[in-house]
């Protein structure tokens, strides 16, 4: 059963939300995929984030460029942790994302990551971060994919 479920507003986004989803694949969390979008697809979103919590998902991954409305609006329809990606947009680089995902009004949270790439592999890390807390042997996972990692870094550059 999906814990967690990665949602972005286009097919488009994939290319970046992707490696959440890969860097949950390398800690085995499970996880789902779908094309919500806040704007085309405003009751899809609606449906989706309404039952989250009830399907089983414990975080929600929201990724979005543009008028990225989409982790904002999810975090109003659910308790679940959100985080939030900004996707690269061509006009603005990934700035207009930023800003709508990261401006969230007190009362309802959206954990915002970086723009891109690293923004998604820090979700799918934070998602697997947030499920450890009540899971030894996934935290056991998180910890030897942070010890791999530590271990590759080179000393020198080639
Ligand atoms: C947003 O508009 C999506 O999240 C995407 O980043 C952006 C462009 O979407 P497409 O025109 O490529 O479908 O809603």
């Amino acid at each position: 059963m999906a814990l967690v479920g990665i949602i972005m507003g286009s097919s488009s986004d994939w290319e970046t939300m992707r490696h959440a989803a890969e860097t949950l694949d390398a800690l085995d969390v499970a996880y789902e995929t779908k094309v919500v979008s806040a704007h085309r697809t405003p009751q899809r979103l609606y449906d989706y984030a309404t039952t989250a919590a009830d399907r089983g998902l414990k975080v929600v991954i929201a990724g979005a460029g543009g008028a990225a409305h989409l982790p904002g609006m999810a975090a109003a329809m659910t308790h679940l942790p959100v985080l939030g990606v900004p996707v690269e947009s061509k006009a603005l680089k990934g700035m207009d994302s930023l800003l709508s995902i990261v401006q969230m009004p007190g009362g309802i949270p959206v954990g915002t990551l970086a723009i891109g790439k690293p923004g998604a592999i820090n979700a799918g890390l934070l998602a697997a971060a947030i499920l450890a807390t009540s899971d030894e042997a996934l935290a056991g996972r998180l910890k030897a994919w942070r010890a791999a990692q530590t271990e590759s870094v080179v000393d020198e550059p080639a």
